[in-house]
């Protein structure tokens, strides 16, 4: 199938790029094209016209801005992969992307560009609930943002409204010394979407007690979440206690049954890899190869 015809505009700045889609209902951003593409390909997506913003250099980069790590919408996956900085600042991103799609999707696959599509079992999205990042979104209005637990609604849904763009995802940057990260996830082949993923970072004291904890499930519900382990905050996090806590933690789930795993299958296997990816982030940061966040590094 080919895609129905579209008129195709290549606009030289966000703004212009806001004001194409402001003035056009039917109008659509287009960035690395790796979801957008095959939409179009079967007819799933019918733009009258796609705005194409994937080299606007406004939009491309990562740089340490106080506490926070900025990675610019159009910032392709690959460069995220292989920044140093990013991998130093923001470890669990790092440990995440290995498992977006393929290599050659992730070449031009953008990190605005997973957000703003908000598939539930898409890790980008997972890192950003985990963390509580921020979505910088620019209108014709202005910019604003929103924390990344509320700007996804729900599978594929998001506050994104008619004439704006994702402009940036801001990841607070933990600066504790000693911190850990842990990544897990099903699917039926490595590279496919997850059935259930689980994103975890903790820090820890010097006498090994935790300070901060953390942990996202994504591809349960319809959208990522982030559970609440703040009971492991001042513990020795003994095996039990963790166990216990993401067990209790996870009752705030709802998932869903569908062609590729029923409810009850899903609900265990988030407990599971929720409980593995904290007992990875722990040992991590215990045995301190886990990168060590630093700010303006
Ligand atoms: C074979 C294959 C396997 C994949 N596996 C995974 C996987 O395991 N995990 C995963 O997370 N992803 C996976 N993906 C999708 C991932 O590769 C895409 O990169 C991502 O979903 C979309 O990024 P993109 O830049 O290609 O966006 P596009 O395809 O260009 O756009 C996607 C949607 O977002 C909108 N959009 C894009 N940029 C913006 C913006 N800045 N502001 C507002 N709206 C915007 C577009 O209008 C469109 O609706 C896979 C893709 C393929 C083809």
């Amino acid at each position: 199938m080919k895609p129905a015809p579209f008129e195709y505009v290549r606009p030289g700045s966000v703004a212009e790029a806001c004001a194409l889609l402001a003035s056009d209902e039917d109008a659509r951003l287009i960035s690395g094209g790796q979801t957008l593409i095959p939409m179009l390909a079967m007819r799933l997506a019918r733009p009258t016209r796609l705005v194409d913003i994937y080299r606007l250099p406004e939009l491309n980069g990562i740089r340490v801005e106080g506490d926070v790590l900025a990675i610019g919408a159009t910032t392709r996956q690959v460069q995220v992969e292989r920044s140093a900085l990013a991998r130093q600042s923001l470890p669990l991103l790092a440990k995440a992307l290995p498992w977006v799609g393929h290599p050659p999707t992730r070449n031009r696959g953008t990190v605005g560009g997973s957000v703003a599509h908000a598939d539930p079992s898409a890790e980008i999205p997972l890192v950003a609930v985990t963390l509580g990042a921020d979505i910088e979104i620019t209108n014709p209005e202005g910019v604003t943002a929103l924390a990344a637990d509320d700007f996804f609604i729900g599978p594929m849904v998001t506050s994104v409204m008619p004439g704006d763009c994702v402009t940036a995802v801001r990841f607070p940057i933990w600066s504790h010394a000693r911190i850990g990260t842990g990544f897990h996830e099903v699917s039926a082949r490595k590279s496919d979407f997850a059935f259930v993923a689980a994103a975890a970072q903790v820090a820890l004291d010097e006498s090994g007690s935790c300070i901060d904890a953390a942990l996202g499930i994504g591809g349960v519900g319809d959208r990522p979440v982030r559970l609440d382990v703040s009971s492991l905050i001042g513990t020795g996090l003994d095996k039990q206690s963790i166990t216990e806590s993401v067990r209790q933690a996870a009752e705030v789930l709802e998932p869903a049954s569908d062609l590729h795993a029923s409810a009850a299958y899903r609900l265990r296997v988030a407990v599971a890899l929720g409980t593995r990816a904290l007992e990875d982030a722990i040992n991590d940061a215990r045995a301190g190869d886990g990168q060590t966040a630093k700010r303006g590094a």
